[in-house]
C-alpha cells in the first residue's frame, strides 16, 4: 500500500479555508427494482454509505439489493477492494474507480461511496446517499420512512442536520483556517442543542415515528465520540453529555439489525489512518471506553 495517504485534494477547499463538498454526479432515480438487479458499493466507515446500509435492512431489501464493501483505508487510488471481506464479487475489481470509469470513461471527479450500481445496464445509477435512501424506501416493504404528511417536517430538519451536523463535522475537521473551523463548530453545537431540545419534546425528529431524517442524523451521532470529537476537533460536548440525544441514539442503535451495520473498528481505522494531514502518525485512539450502546434507552 502506498506510503502516501490520500488526503483531501485542492478542489475540496476554497481559498478561505472552508471545506467544499463535491456535488454527486450520477443522479438517476429509478422507480422500482427486481431482485438482484441493483447493487450497492459501500464502506462501513462512511456515514453517507451507512445510511443506505441501514435503510436497505429496515426495508427488507437484504436479499434483493446486493452489497459489497470497500476497505476502510483509502489512499490516492481511492477506495479499494483488498481481501475477502472487502471484495467485489460482481466484477473482481480492485478499485472502486473502475465502476466510475465503466459508467463514464472521462470521469475525473472524486470516487465516493455510496454507489448504486445497475447490473443490467452495467453502470452507476446514483452516487448520492440522499437519493439512494429515498429509492430504497420506495423499493422495499414495511413502514414508509418518508410519509407524505411528514415530508415538510423531514425536509426542514434534514436541512438543519445536513448543513450543521452531517457536513458540519467535516467542515470543522477539514477547515484550514481558524475562522472556518469556528464557524463550523458554532453551527454544529447550536444545531445539536436544538436537536436535543426537540427530542426532549418528541420521540423522533419528525414526530412519533422514525423517518429518513432520524437515520440521516444517526450515522453522524454514532461516529461522534469515537471520531468527530477527537479527530475533527468537535470537542464542545460529547454525545453522552446530551440528556436526549444520547438515549435517542441508543434507541436507534437498538432497533433490530442496526447494531450489525455499525462497525466501530472500520470507522476508526478509516478516519484515523486516511487523513494524513490531520493525523500523520495514523495512531488509532483506543477509546472511548465509557459508552454502552446496549444500555436501555428508557425512551417511550
Ligand atoms: N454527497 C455524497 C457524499 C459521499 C462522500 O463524501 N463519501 C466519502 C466517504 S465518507 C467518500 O467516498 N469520499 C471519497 C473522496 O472524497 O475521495 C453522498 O451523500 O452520497
Amino acid at each position: 500500500m502506498s506510503a502516501k495517504a490520500f488526503d483531501l485534494g485542492r478542489e475540496s477547499r476554497g481559498d478561505d479555508g472552508r471545506f467544499q463538498r463535491q456535488d454527486s454526479v450520477f443522479r438517476d432515480i429509478v422507480a422500482s427494482t427486481t431482485p438482484g438487479r441493483h447493487h450497492l458499493y459501500l464502506s462501513y466507515a462512511c456515514p453517507w454509505a451507512h445510511r443506505a446500509l441501514i435503510v436497505r435492512h429496515l426495508k427488507g431489501l437484504d436479499d434483493v439489493v446486493g452489497v459489497s464493501f470497500v476497505n476502510p483505508y483509502r489512499d490516492e487510488r481511492g477506495w479499494m477492494f483488498t481481501d475477502a471481506e472487502h471484495h467485489d464479487d460482481l466484477h473482481g475489481w480492485t478499485l472502486l474507480s473502475e465502476a466510475y470509469l465503466a459508467t463514464d470513461p472521462a470521469f475525473a471527479g472524486r470516487v465516493s461511496v455510496p454507489v448504486l450500481w445497475d447490473r443490467e445496464e452495467g453502470r452507476i445509477v446514483n452516487n448520492e446517499s440522499g437519493d439512494i435512501v429515498k429509492m430504497l424506501n420506495r423499493w422495499g416493504s414495511g413502514p414508509d420512512l418518508e410519509p407524505a404528511e411528514l415530508q415538510d417536517e423531514i425536509d426542514a430538519v434534514n436541512a438543519l442536520v445536513y448543513e450543521n451536523v452531517n457536513n458540519g463535522v467535516y467542515r470543522a475537521g477539514f477547515a484550514s483556517s481558524q475562522e472556518a473551523y469556528e464557524e463550523a463548530f458554532t453551527g454544529l453545537f447550536d444545531a445539536l442543542a436544538r436537536l436535543d431540545d426537540r427530542l426532549g419534546r418528541q420521540r423522533y425528529l419528525a414526530g412519533d415515528v422514525t423517518t429518513l431524517a432520524d437515520w440521516r442524523l444517526f450515522t453522524t451521532l454514532v461516529r461522534f465520540d469515537a471520531v468527530y470529537h477527537t479527530h475533527f476537533k468537535c470537542n464542545g460536548h460529547r454525545l453522552i453529555e446530551y440528556p436526549n440525544l444520547w438515549p435517542y441514539a441508543r434507541e436507534l442503535y437498538q432497533v433490530p439489525g442496526v447494531a450489525q451495520t455499525v462497525r466501530f473498528d472500520e470507522i476508526k481505522r478509516h478516519y484515523y489512518t486516511t487523513h494524513d494531514m490531520i493525523n500523520p502518525t495514523r495512531i488509532i485512539p483506543a477509546g472511548p471506553l465509557d459508552m454502552d450502546w446496549e444500555e436501555p434507552h428508557g425512551r417511550g
